[in-house]
């Protein structure tokens, strides 16, 4: 027999009712040049998913690569092992820390009680349990040579194109993806980012978000889907984001701010001529269980960068920024007294490391507080020059008993 060879792997399973999801983080081991590596990680997800007792589909994956020839490779590759079924699929050029030519986050579900659809190559739909999740992507790699202004807009307007082939629309959207080649360059005197910042809250100020059919929380200020805005080492916007419908009552959404950070759409206009329109992250309650998609979350505190050249302080203040924005003390301040997640209820999280050499001492930091959860660091640059570090995540927590908190009732 010849040796199997596996990636390095990590994934969570979350049982919500009857239904199964993965959340699977992939690196590979073995070397080789590129086509080695990512059959090598194509070969692991596949094993992952033969392992469960119940057959197992892929619906969205990101991937990371080091360099932007490749992915016509992994293109191929994932033709050949995916055929009709291939998952949405984002190749976000971010070199893997630890070397690789490759790392691949991917979500499956399980196939026996939910439908997947796989509409083509922008849009993907999950249903289960009368929940409807669409998963739609704009915007390429390849397109150049127009303003960033233009090629913000078009991503949305191509996601919106995209969503409606879904039978969904803007409005349903809870999270958006953003990968931004060369963020913090000037075109013509006007940082990338501020650009699209501006297409967006020209794209936003159409959709109304608050007259969604899913009822949604917001303890008085603006609703916007939870969003991750990076950089990468190419020239386009790949964008991407996920859209849910149903029509449950035991469905709802909470938009969540940070009480120790100002909201992104209020930063000041030294930031952003037009504010960043995000959420700090996006929970949603189905029956007992509540998924936080966490926003990109940075060494913020208020609107200012805090520990100005420090990794490991950035790292510490970042997570200390997710633990206070999903805790039970903050969901109750937003209206939700039954709700609340920790550090220990994220099934993965991406992080964004600026300097490659920051890695080990980054990753030193999130592994003492978080363990060793799915993780995939990548390098990327950070929406403001003085960021070394950017994570997202997600949360799965339970609903219990309303809590009390002393001046937090509302
Ligand atoms: C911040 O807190 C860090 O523009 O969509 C994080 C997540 C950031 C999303 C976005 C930006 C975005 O401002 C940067």
């Amino acid at each position: 027999m010849p040796p199997c060879l596996m990636g390095q792997q990590h994934h969570t399973v979350i049982s919500m009712g009857k239904v199964k999801r993965l959340a699977i983080m992939v690196t590979p081991q073995g070397g080789g040049d590129f086509k080695d590596e990512a059959w090598e990680a194509v070969s692991t997800i596949r094993a992952i998913l033969r392992q469960q007792d119940e057959p197992m589909a892929v619906t969205m994956q990101t991937v990371f690569v080091r360099d932007r020839e490749d992915v016509a490779t992994a293109e191929l590759l994932f033709e050949a092992c995916y055929g009709e079924k291939m998952p949405l699929t984002l190749f976000v050029v971010q070199p893997p820390c630890d070397g690789r030519g490759l790392a691949i986050e991917a979500w499956a579900v399980s196939t026996s009680t939910a439908k997947v659809e796989y509409h083509n190559e922008h849009l993907v739909t999950v249903s289960y349990d009368d929940m409807r999740w669409i998963y739609a992507s704009g915007g390429s790699l390849h397109r150049e040579g127009r303003t960033a202004y233009d090629q913000s807009l078009e991503a949305f307007e191509s996601m919106k194109r995209a969503l409606a082939e879904g039978g969904a629309s803007f409005e349903d959207v809870v999270r958006v993806w953003l990968y931004q080649g060369c963020i913090t360059e000037e075109v013509d005197g006007v940082e990338r980012y501020r650009e699209l910042n501006r297409a967006r809250t020209d794209f936003f100020a159409n959709i109304a978000f608050d007259h969604r059919p899913i009822p949604v929380g917001h303890n008085g200020h603006a609703i916007y889907p939870a969003s991750t805005g990076i950089g990468t080492r190419c020239h386009g916007l790949i964008t991407a984001c996920m859209a849910l419908q149903t029509e449950r009552k035991d469905v709802a959404l909470l938009p969540l701010e940070n009480p120790l950070q100002t909201s992104a759409f209020e930063y000041p206009k030294e930031y952003s001529a037009k504010s960043p329109k995000f959420a700090r992250a996006m929970a949603v309650r189905m029956g007992d269980h509540v998924t936080t998609w966490i926003s990109g979350t940075a060494s913020i505190v208020n609107a200012e960068t805090v520990h100005i050249g420090d990794i490991e302080k950035q790292t510490e203040q970042t997570l200390t920024n997710i633990e206070r924005l999903i805790d039970a003390q903050n969901f109750a301040r937003l209206g939700w007294a039954d709700a609340g997640a920790t550090l220990d209820d994220l099934a993965k999280i991406h992080v964004y490391v600026k300097h490659a050499e920051d890695y080990e001492k980054c990753r030193a930091v999130c592994e003492r507080r978080l363990g060793r959860i799915p993780a995939i660091y990548a390098q990327a640059d950070v929406c403001r020059p003085d960021l070394l570090v950017e994570i997202e995540g997600v949360a799965f927590s339970h609903l219990r008993k309303p809590a009390h908190f002393p001046g937090g009732d509302l």
